[in-house]
């Protein structure tokens, strides 16, 4: 079946569910796809296939030609196609591009528990229409937030929304001014100590760079780094690595300096993205430690006793929550010419348990 390139805008429209999109001659989404391959791996490359048939472009392509494409090395993969589908046309959107397709139902393979032991002690599903300004408030603005960070922060439901059950953060770029989103529980929800964890689907991309962090409600008085911060999971890893490397990191001020300990780069094994599925970010803080997990996997875990420095009292305080995309700055440097926008950050639910019957 070989569809009109009408067709193909009018299906596209139907695909859209009217948010960015881009239309693209086949060609050019070949190349796309031809430079997408140079820094991801099968899976991804399968997954854009995947999309590709969502997209109805596959109507052009048989699989013989992806075939092709998959084997044959870079500089010949276009001149294998055969003119005619050249000439054709092909269209993928923001939306369908596989590293944003809605997994429908959040709750899928959800099986994750907090173990025995743990009580629930506050919780946001985001079923409900409206993000619960009784449980999030936002930072706002721009400035680089002390990274030159290229984002302005805002509270407009372009930046952040509920949808399908999920708190979605949407990083977008409009004539090449960066907005997203940064709530928080500051002022109205804070918790020392338990297990704090939060399901997320994570944007993607050069630039891109998700957080899920705690910091210590003295801010206001103390500053930052003195009221401590747990970094539950932050992915700022530039190039090919970005998509699948987070960290897990304390930081804090260690007699008027600041400092930090981190995972380093902790990898999901390969070939696996952060972006293509949900997984449970957690951390389980008491007294002495915090214990970092991935899907209930145990990676890094860290000091905060007292008695081995005094330092890490900063780290006996309740700390409030803290969920945002950030663009560019210091530490993963800036999009590039391959970094989609916009980009989305999808959160299932955040947990905070205590330990002990409730
Ligand atoms: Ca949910």
């Amino acid at each position: 079946m070989k569809l009109s390139f009408d067709e193909l805008k009018r299906r596209k429209a139907t695909l859209a569910r009217g948010e960015e999109h881009k239309v693209y001659r086949l060609g050019d989404l070949l190349k796309e796809i031809d430079e997408e391959r140079q820094h991801s791996s099968p899976s991804s490359w399968k997954a854009i296939t995947l999309a590709l048939i969502a997209t109805g472009a596959l109507a052009f392509l048989s699989l013989q030609t992806l075939g092709l494409l998959s084997v044959f090395p870079r500089q010949k993969q276009l001149s294998k196609i055969p003119t005619t589908l050249k000439s054709d046309v092909g269209v993928v959107t923001a939306e369908n591009d596989p590293r944003n397709i809605r997994i429908p139902g959040t709750g899928k393979n959800d099986d994750w528990a907090p173990g025995p032991g743990w009580s629930l002690a506050w919780a946001d599903d985001f079923n409900g229409n409206s993000i619960d300004t009784n449980s999030w408030t936002y930072d706002l603005g721009g400035g680089g937030w002390g990274n030159n960070e290229l984002q302005t922060y805002t509270s407009s439901p372009d930046n952040s929304y509920l949808q399908n059950g999920a708190l979605v953060i949407k990083g977008t770029q409009t004539n090449g001014k960066y907005r997203s989103a940064r709530l928080k529980t500051q002022g109205l929800h804070s918790w020392q100590f338990g297990k704090i964890a939060a399901r997320m689907r994570l944007p993607y991309g050069q630039g891109v760079w998700p957080a899920f962090l705690m910091v210590g409600t003295n801010i206001t008085t103390v500053g930052w780094p003195k009221c401590g911060e747990i970094d539950v999971i932050e992915m700022v890893e530039g190039g090919k690595k970005r998509d699948d490397t987070i960290y897990a990191t304390i930081q804090w001020d260690q007699n008027g300096s600041h400092a930090s300990v981190t995972s380093g780069p902790f990898k999901l094994p390969d070939p696996n993205f952060f972006y293509e599925n949900y997984h449970v970010f957690e951390i389980e803080w008491n007294p002495t430690e915090i214990i970092w997990r991935l899907d209930s996997q145990e990676y890094f875990r860290a000091s905060v006793d007292p008695a081995l420095n005094p330092n890490f009292q900063e780290f006996h305080a309740p700390f409030f929550i803290i969920l945002n995309v950030a663009v560019g700055g210091n530490w993963l440097g800036n999009p590039n010419r391959n970094t989609v926008f916009p980009q989305y950050m999808y959160v299932d639910w955040v947990r905070v348990y205590q330990w002990g019957e409730s």
